[in-house]
């Protein structure tokens, strides 16, 4: 069965970090109902939900994506690359420990989820602002033994890696080539963004499901043609915080007390 890890979004959402999208007004009340209905949405599609307790003081801990990478064989606590997200890892680790053996990335490197996109045995992960090469180094070390190929990418114009690229099968990626290179995912069929949709890239996929933004029709469209079952959801005061919907989870098969 899998497991979803959410958490409410905190009462000061609105001072949330923000790298490349301006600052609007964010409506918390609709923010908590559009989580809710995320929430619902993955519990409607079969996941069980962990949700955690709103961190009121942590603005951005609703995108609890960022804290920890769950693989089959452990997970790894990352160190977010913002000084301002590094609080909201005891709790995540706390939950966590539930289900995974945890390994951390330690000082001075830095990683957040967002920036490692997983499809089988192969990591990618975004060099971006709040990932660096430290990190990618000791992620390289604790998992070459389980035998997973970790590749860093160079990113621009964007927060994260998914913010650019994320699976919708195990050999097709969705993709926004303005942000990443596309000849760094050679071998992989690729699916671009439609290009009046900017941010329209990260996907959510949940078995053999995706989940989708509402405010990207035409993305959305193609992926249906592709013959994609998609769910759409509205987003939009999670998208004011440069959130998505795959940063809103830690989604992974239960194991250990968790089984
Ligand atoms: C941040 O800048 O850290 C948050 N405002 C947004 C994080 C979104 N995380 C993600 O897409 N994995």
């Amino acid at each position: 069965m899998l497991t979803a890890i959410v958490r409410e979004p905190s009462a000061s959402l609105a001072s949330c970090e923000l790298s490349f999208v301006a600052r609007t007004p964010i409506d918390l009340a609709l923010a908590r109902r559009q989580h809710q209905a995320y929430a619902q949405l993955l519990s409607d599609l079969g996941l069980r939900i962990v949700t955690l307790p709103a961190e009121d003081a942590l603005p951005d801990a609703v995108f609890v994506e960022d804290l920890a990478i769950v693989l089959d064989e452990f997970a790894v606590m990352t160190r977010p690359g913002a000084a301002s997200r590094r609080a909201e890892s005891a709790s995540v680790a706390q939950a966590l420990s539930r289900f995974r053996e945890l390994a951390w990335i330690r000082e001075p490197g830095t990683l957040d989820g967002g920036d490692l996109l997983r499809v089988g045995r192969r990591l990618f992960v975004g060099a971006s602002a709040r990932s660096n090469a430290a990190a990618v180094e000791q992620l390289r070390e604790l998992l070459a033994a389980h035998g997973y190929r970790v590749t860093a990418v160079p990113l621009q114009g964007c927060l994260h890696l998914k913010s650019a690229v994320t699976a919708v099968a195990d050999d097709t990626l969705l993709i926004q080539p303005r942000w990443v290179d596309p000849a760094a995912f050679a071998g992989f069929r690729l699916i671009e963004v439609d290009a009046r949709e900017e941010h329209a890239a990260n996907v959510l996929r949940v078995g053999d499901r995706l989940v989708h933004p509402a405010n990207f029709p035409r993305t959305s469209a193609r992926l249906r043609a592709a013959g994609y079952a998609l769910h759409t959801l509205d987003v939009s005061e999670l998208q004011k915080a440069e959130g998505a919907v795959t940063c809103c989870s830690l989604v992974f098969a239960a194991g250990r007390a968790g089984a």
